[in-house]
């Protein structure tokens, strides 16, 4: 196989999809939530983070508590980068949410390769920068806003959340935000808007939202989206308006992967040595 045909990769990465004894039989949402983590610890205020380096390989960034269950999702790739050994990780996990997304029905996704692998722990992103379910819009904020990400988009990426699901043994919160949790479309929003939410302890004694019946959920930080006013005009826009959140959410998510990634001439993401250089 050539270097450099990412068709293939693409391919790879969608006959990994459908996997009958893993959650839904998908490892789509799982695939979704690793390209976002890897790029969703980017700081543009120092240029630190992001999806270049791939440094969740590194136990320090593994082991941030928010990344649990991560490892099912790497464990699904690693047989596609032992079959295209010229594929960094960092394209490899940025491309596979991008090909997941599109896969379960999502909007197609802009996504550019170049990025490069750390080899060392130098560039490790310290924990604690991804949002933590528990807290509210003013967390939201400061999370997201220090990425660079406005309120519009912080609303568009949130109906990801209409793919996969809580477990328990990973962050706490239990069960999928909508019925079908392995295809993408905008029910996120309208559940989020029309349902009735109740505040419950799961199983395991976390609080989080579910319906009256328990077969839904959300988490504290879908509920803020709600009680924000600017945040809920886009709730309500996207729960109207499918082609509307396709497009904005393509976009987002496609900055996210993009977080941390400075191109030289030829697309070829420089590492943040090489900018530190400069
Ligand atoms: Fe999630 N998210 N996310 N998320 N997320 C979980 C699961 C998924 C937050 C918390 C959680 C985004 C934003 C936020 C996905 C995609 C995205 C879980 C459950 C938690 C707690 C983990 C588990 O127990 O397995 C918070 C606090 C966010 C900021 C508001 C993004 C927008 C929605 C950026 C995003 O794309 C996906 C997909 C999953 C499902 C993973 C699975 O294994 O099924």
């Amino acid at each position: 196989m050539a270097a450099g045909d990412y068709n293939a990769v693409r391919e790879a990465i969608k006959k990994t999809i459908p996997q009958s004894s893993y959650d839904d039989g998908s490892a789509g949402p799982v695939l979704v939530r690793l390209a976002w983590h890897a790029s969703g610890t980017y700081d543009k205020k120092s240029g630190t983070g992001g999806s270049n380096g791939a440094t969740m390989r590194y136990k320090l960034e593994a082991s941030d508590e928010a990344n649990n269950g991560l490892e099912y999702a790497q464990k699904f790739l690693e047989p596609i980068k032992q079959q295209f050994p010229w594929i960094s990780y960092a394209d490899l996990w940025t491309l596979a949410g991008v090909v997941a997304v599109e896969y379960m029905s999502g909007p197609k996704v802009d996504w550019k390769p170049g990025r490069v692998d750390d080899v060392d722990e130098q560039y490790v992103p310290p924990n604690g920068r991804l949002p933590d379910a528990t807290q509210g819009q003013d967390h939201i904020r400061s999370i997201f806003y220090r990425m660079g990400f406005n309120d519009q988009e912080i609303v568009a990426l949130s109906g990801a959340h209409n793919l996969g699901r809580c477990h328990a043994d990973r962050s706490g919160f239990e069960g999928p935000w909508v019925p079908n949790p392995t295809r993408f479309s905008n029910t996120y929003f309208k559940l989020l808007l029309h349902s009735q939410w109740y505040k419950r302890k799961n199983r395991v004694g976390v609080e989080q939202y579910n319906d009256e019946d328990n077969e839904l959920m959300m988490l504290p930080t879908d509920m803020a989206l709600l009680k924000d006013p600017k945040f809920r005009v886009w709730v309500e826009k996207y729960a109207e308006d499918k082609d509307l959140f396709y497009r904005d959410f393509a976009a987002a998510f496609g900055k996210l992967l993009e977080l941390g990634v400075i191109r030289g001439p030829e697309g070829k993401a420089f590492r943040q040595y090489a900018r530190a250089k400069l």
